[in-house]
């Protein structure tokens, strides 16, 4: 999306630079500001976990958290397509901790667990100290049975305002359940965010064609003095 407004921009922004000394620096820098602040939103998206670690004893593959398959609402809480246990509540019961293999700003979750439960789940960037992100309540979510799909994301149907957060700088999440009728299912942790690690890094290629864009700019408003 970024990329497609860039290659506007190139043609947008000289033809603006050079309609009139006075207008057309104007004109140039709000183009330009545009095109900066269009880069400063980020390109957030779905984070790609680089591996999952687990304690305590439940059935199935801890995969299947993150294999992009969200059962269905309403379906059964022990299934081929959950994560499930009994008991074992609390971060030293079983917990599941995803590693996202670099730091990144977590904006929204979409998580599918058993819906008459109530689950914690932490954030960290080192792996070892955890810090609380959200905890869903055994009456969140809008179904009454089976596995319930929850977002953060206040544009997304499934929309729970009770666990929404704000956003902050994560490497690791971890998910336990905190209390509930004792059988516990996960189907789905999806976190959504923007990394952090380009921030020094060589600028890419559409941020060159910023460079491109500002250099082009002064050129046009240099000719015209
Ligand atoms: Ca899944
Ligand atoms: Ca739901
Ligand atoms: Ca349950």
């Amino acid at each position: 999306m970024i990329r497609a407004f860039l290659f506007l921009a190139s043609f947008i922004a000289p033809a603006t630079c050079s309609a009139g000394l006075h207008a057309g620096a104007m004109k140039c820098g709000l183009a330009i500001l545009f095109s900066i602040s269009m880069l400063s939103i980020g390109q957030a998206g779905l984070m790609l976990p680089s591996g999952i670690s687990s304690q305590g004893n439940f059935s199935n593959s801890t995969k299947l958290i993150f294999d992009g398959e969200i059962p269905a609402e309403v379906s059964f809480w022990s299934s081929p397509t959950t994560v499930y246990w009994s008991q074992q509540t609390g971060a030293s019961g079983v917990s599941f901790t995803i590693d996202y293999g670099e730091l990144f700003n977590l904006d929204d979750l979409l998580i599918s667990v058993d819906n008459n439960d109530s689950y914690k789940i932490d954030y960290s960037a080192n792996g070892v100290d955890f810090l609380s992100l959200t905890e869903i309540q055994i009456g969140d979510g809008d179904v009454g049975f089976g596995m319930d799909t929850m977002s953060t994301d206040s544009s997304s149907g499934e929309y729970v305002a009770n666990i929404d957060f704000a956003p902050v700088n994560a490497r690791h999440i971890r998910i336990y359940a905190s209390g509930g009728d004792g059988r516990y299912s996960i189907g789905e942790l999806q976190a959504f965010g923007t990394t952090l690690g380009s921030v020094n890094a060589v600028p890419e290629p559409s941020s060159l064609a910023l460079f491109s864009l500002v250099g082009l700019c002064a050129v046009v408003r240099r000719r015209r003095t």
